[in-house]
């Protein structure tokens, strides 16, 4: 009975313990962006240049004419990051390894005093590199393949309302082969004019390899649970 009782309660915390271990494995750890909300970087009124932790390329800059679903924004300081012209943005870069999966989020929007025109359009952005700095991935169908080594997100263009904020978001972006890290940008592409904002960066990325520590402890662990019944039996 008593040896009964001792595998049951084993087995018990046997289930627990992988639970936890499977809890752990499947989540996402949020990526540490600096300054995620561009909120660092305009010291008054006005613009100014630069998004302290981000790096800027084209014409971008930190503003405080706009927040989240306000213009102008009533709870200064909530900044955001406006981007105009052909091939503008910001971006910050990661270390990662093949088979990571990455997630990115934030707010777009159309601004009305000088919407998107054209094709032009505004949208997250993640590029996977090698150690070179080149796009990552040796795998069939080259180095440069939308949906392979970048991945874009849904886009706000012309189409969209104007001054209303969007979810942005990249979902499932797997690292290809030879990664060693991860761009995440905001970007603006518009070659015939027009701009756009950005607000409430989001990222996350889980691991190529899960926790081989824990699912290593999970198993001495186990082994030693059957040491002891053995002993016990004996
Ligand atoms: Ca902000």
């Amino acid at each position: 009975m008593l040896q009964k009782n001792f595998y049951k309660s084993s087995l018990t915390m046997l289930a627990m313990v992988s639970a936890m271990t499977l809890s752990s494995v499947a989540q996402a750890a949020a990526i540490p962006l600096a300054n995620a909300g561009f909120d660092v970087d305009d010291a008054s009124a006005g613009d100014v240049f630069g998004a302290t932790g981000w790096t800027t390329f084209g014409n971008g800059f930190t503003t405080s004419n706009l927040g989240p679903g306000s213009s102008p924004v009533p709870d200064s300081p909530n900044n955001t990051f406006k981007a105009f012209g052909g091939g503008s943005g910001a971006g910050q870069n990661f270390a990662a390894t093949a088979g990571d999966v990455f997630t990115m989020s934030g707010l777009g929007m159309n601004f009305g005093s000088d919407p998107l025109l054209g094709t032009g359009e505004l949208l997250l952005q993640i590029v996977f590199r090698d150690v070179n700095g080149n796009f990552a991935g040796t795998e069939a169908g080259g180095n440069f393949a939308l949906g392979f080594n970048v991945f874009n997100s849904n886009v706000v263009n012309a189409s969209n309302p104007i001054d209303i904020w969007n979810v942005l978001g990249v979902g499932t972006a797997a690292a290809p082969d030879n990664t060693a890290s991860a761009d995440l940008n905001v970007l603006v592409l518009a070659p015939a004019g027009g701009s756009g904002y950005f607000d409430s960066i989001a990222a996350s990325q889980v691991p190529a390899i899960p926790v081989p520590a824990a699912v290593w402890l999970f198993g001495s662990g186990l082994l030693g649970l059957v040491g002891v019944a053995r002993r016990r039996k004996a």
